[in-house]
């Protein structure tokens, strides 16, 4: 165990000279790149690869950032703070470079310096393999809060896995999706540290006996059948232009004994490693799901692992720190996002009660007070459960305080609505109507003293619907918190032109407090104004176009409205209803080539589940209505539809910018938020969506004149589901959707093959769950506004003004601020940086 001094190390300098490594001129960012190149990549520059230049970047980088990395973690520790543990499976950080460079405030004077070496400053950007840590939206969220912690000088650390292979890489092969593997540390990752020092060891499986201890107390010991090693990965999260620079702490896991000498010896090879690999399945692989909750064995152990590293750590922390354990809750507000770290309930109970030896009540009380839970979605098959068999195999000591917990809480409620034995069913953290399972949302509202939706409407669904009879039990419990999004990486990263023209008018104060954004408004009615924000679109649409002319082959006019919709490929986001709006388009040009259409490109980026076959036969429908659109000679070009393979962070950081319209076009009720929404809107796309999620208050934001709306509301989606939804009637009873159906049955885009398109003709037909053809006429209707108000570009350019300048609420910096007034009480500590010099080092 690594020990902290108590002091403060004071042999800190003064600075004569630009230290290489922290020096920020120009001159010393060059020399400091040489140094590494030699001595970190080691290679002379004539046989370098674009990897080792990146890597000689990064390095120069992170130097650059170390010391306000550890200072902050030595004032944390010595002051003693309050501090936020973010427990996530999923941080879909994006690449760390060019955010690190923004934040120090570097960008311009790296860029100079590589260009000056003779280098290509941007290739070296795009040469950094993201770390894909998540599946979408939840685990972007967990990335966005992380910069705004830090941001905000919020003491904080995200804990979460360190997967050797994250979300799979996505081909498009004859219009269909093909999955492989995402080895993204192949070439080292330069942002992480290893503390081996600080591994942990995490039980599984096994059985449990009961024990008397030296005080005469019964307790509870846990004979585990395995014990795998945790092994945590640092990485600094530096805010932007402040010295907080906390960390994320992924971890990996590694086995106890990895060489078995004993088989070694007898000759087995095989067996002599195979604990090893067994232990490092463990963090693997990140789970492909799309809110579909599975069940799988490993996806458990993958829970439990981190969640049993993390508080531990955090146990490590305080002892180390001389806290007493009984004051865990005081010094950690631990957030559950999604219910995948829910098991932390147990777990702390356990740790408290069984290796630290304190009662249950107190346990209790600390668990309930250190936890709370975000809910993240409204799908039910997304909410988890585990079958008992599994997880009593897995956890058997977990297994037992959740029933202890279960028949105090049943009791509670017997008190409280007393003979209401429905509700007592419906509530129990057991589901006994079939096989049983252990529910973990019931386990997280339990366990937490706080429970948050992600939008104002999905946190009212949640009151009235999934978790009703919790809110009816617990109301105090229940908050709203609108997810937010960085302006740092969304706008200030992603789209340089427009953030140098925002702050040639209104200073740069928004980046840190995009409140102030509204000030743009006062530039609406600027004729000149308005011309420099078409101009930028423009040339933003003109990369993307040359980037789709290299990857995908296909011409796209700049000029067009760029319509985009990208997002992780569901029934319920709704990509097929787009796809119904183009093909209503060809169906018009082939009944009359002459009509007037505005010219449109239809852009669509996104990943299917892999074994989620309608969401992969979307994409094979939108390729292939592509394929014949693109290349019938009536449609002139006037409309393209384009599929961009491999969507994430990186590449959402070019699509954002270059959009005219945003699609958020999901059945109302069931987009718990969405961020997407947001990162289009600030970056001055207009949107077309219904209201579901955040939509309902970006529209409240920017104004409902400058948003098109349609569709069902969730009260009468809720409605016509009661009365008995008939899609066929839509069908029969619709002309243009009747074509529009009929083209793709009769096999109007699978060559004359009137199977491939059945299972999606059909289940629209007959089932459409997620209502496309009840909205499809008002989907149409809006769509058909939207083509006539771009034609006025003056009036267009005003509303694309307006929805950036309304933005301000959707800052991941207001939600951060939100949760820790309410949630985690939680206050920022400025960081101070004794100067870093040389003299006296003997360096100088
Ligand atoms: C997703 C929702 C989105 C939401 C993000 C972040 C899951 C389980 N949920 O609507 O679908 O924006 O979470 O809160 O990934």
């Amino acid at each position: 165990m690594q020990t902290v001094p108590n002091q403060p190390i004071e042999c800190v300098p003064t600075v004569v000279v630009e230290d290489d490594r922290t020096g920020l001129s120009v001159e010393t960012l060059k020399r400091a790149f040489q140094d590494n190149l030699f001595y970190i990549q080691g290679k002379f520059a004539n046989i370098a690869t674009q990897n080792d230049y990146y890597m000689a970047l990064a390095y120069t980088v992170r130097d650059r950032l170390l010391r306000r990395w550890l200072t902050t973690a030595e004032t944390h520790t010595h002051q003693g703070v309050r501090t936020v543990a973010y427990l996530s499976a999923e941080f879909l950080m994006g690449p760390h470079l060019g955010n690190n460079l923004i934040s120090l405030g570097i960008y311009d004077e790296a860029k100079q310096a590589i260009t000056e070496l003779g280098l290509d400053f941007d290739a070296l950007l795009q040469q950094e393999e993201e770390p894909g840590l998540g599946n979408g939206g939840l685990g972007r969220l967990a990335a966005c809060y992380l910069d705004s912690m830090a941001s905000l000088d919020i003491p904080s650390i995200g804990y979460g896995i360190r997967y050797e292979f994250g979300i799979f890489d996505q081909d498009i092969r004859d219009g269909w999706q093909i999955e492989s593997t995402d080895k993204w540390l192949r070439y080292g990752n330069p942002w992480e540290i290893s503390r081996p020092e600080w591994a942990v060891e995490v039980k599984l499986g096994g059985h449990t006996e009961r024990y008397t201890d030296e005080h005469g107390r019964n307790r509870t010991r846990w004979i585990p059948h395995e014990v795998v090693m945790g092994i945590p990965y640092d990485t600094p999260i530096l805010g932007y232009k402040t010295n907080t620079a906390t960390t994320l702490r992924l971890w990996s896991a590694a086995a106890a004994e990895s060489f078995d000498f004993a088989a070694f010896n007898s000759g087995d090879y095989f067996r002599a490693v195979q604990q090893k690999t067994v232990s490092e399945t463990l963090t693997k692989v990140l789970y492909p799901n799309d809110e579909s909750a599975q069940g799988k064995k490993l996806r458990l152990a993958q829970q439990i692992f981190f969640v049993s590293c993390s508080l531990q750590d955090m146990m490590l922390i305080l002892i180390r720190q001389g806290i007493p354990l009984e004051q865990f809750h005081e010094k950690f507000a631990v957030q559950l996002n999604d219910t995948h770290p829910a098991i932390a309930v147990a777990e702390l109970m356990r740790l408290l009660m069984d290796e630290h030896g304190i009662e249950w009540d107190t346990a209790w009380r600390i668990t309930q007070k250190t936890l709370s839970y975000t809910n993240h979605t409204l799908l039910p098959e997304a909410l988890e459960r585990w079958g008992m068999g599994l997880f009593s195999t897995l956890l058997p000591r977990h297994l037992e305080i959740i029933y202890e917990i279960n028949s105090q809480f049943l009791d509670d409620i017997r008190r409280k609505f007393p003979n209401d034995d429905a509700r007592l069913s419906r509530m129990s953290l057991i589901d006994e109507a079939g096989e049983r399972y252990v529910r973990m949302a019931h386990l997280a509202c339990v366990g937490s003293h706080a429970i948050n939706g992600v939008a104002a409407l999905h946190s009212e669904l949640l009151k009235q619907d999934v978790l009703r009879d919790f809110y009816e039990l617990y109301p105090e419990k229940f908050s709203n918190k609108t997810n937010g999004v960085t302006p740092r990486r969304f706008m200030v990263l992603s789209n340089p032109r427009l953030t140098n023209l925002i702050t040639s008018k209104i200073g740069d104060g928004w980046i840190k407090h995009l409140d102030d954004l509204r000030k743009l408004e006062a530039f609406v009615e600027d004729a000149d104004f308005r011309q420099q924000w078409r101009d930028i679109k423009l040339a933003i649409k003109q990369d993307l176009a040359t980037y789709i002319k290299q990857v995908n082959g296909i011409d796209v006019d700049p000029t067009s409205l760029f319509d985009i919709q990208a997002k992780r490929i569901h029934e319920y986001k709704r990509q097929h209803l787009d796809v119904l709006h183009i093909i209503t388009l060809y169906n018009r040009i082939k009944a009359n080539p002459d009509v007037h259409i505005t010219p449109r490109t239809f852009i669509f980026g996104g990943k299917a589940a892999p074994g989620y076959f309608m969401a992969k036969l979307i994409i094979k429908l939108i390729n292939s209505v592509g394929d014949v659109v693109n290349n019938d000679p009536d449609v002139r070009d006037r409309l393209k539809v384009v599929f961009l393979k491999d969507y994430n962070v990186k590449f959402a950081q070019r699509v954002y910018p270059a959009a005219d319209l945003s699609e958020q076009i999901s059945l109302a009720g069931k987009e718990a938020s969405g961020t997407g929404n947001m990162k289009f809107s600030m970056n001055g796309s207009l949107t077309i969506g219904t209201l579901d999620g955040a939509n309902v208050e970006i529209r409240d934001e920017v104004g409902a004149e400058n948003f098109f709306l349609f569709g069902l509301t969730t009260p009468e989606v809720y409605e016509l589901k009661a009365k008995g939804y008939n899609p066929y009637h839509y069908y029969e009873s619709n002309l243009a959707l009747k074509a529009v159906i009929d083209r793709i049955a009769s096999g109007g885009f699978s060559n004359g093959d009137t199977n491939l398109f059945n299972p999606l003709v059909s289940t629209l037909l007959y089932k459409d769950d997620y209502l496309l053809l009840a909205d499809y006429q008002s989907y149409i209707d809006c769509q058909d506004r939207v083509s006539q108000t771009y034609l006025d570009q003056e009036y267009w350019t005003r509303l694309s003004i307006l929805n950036s300048a309304r933005m301000g609420k959707f800052s991941s910096d207001r939600s951060i601020r939100e949760y820790c007034e309410d949630i985690w009480y939680v206050k920022p500590v400025a960081v101070e940086l004794k100067e870093y010099v040389q003299a006296g080092t003997g360096l100088a």
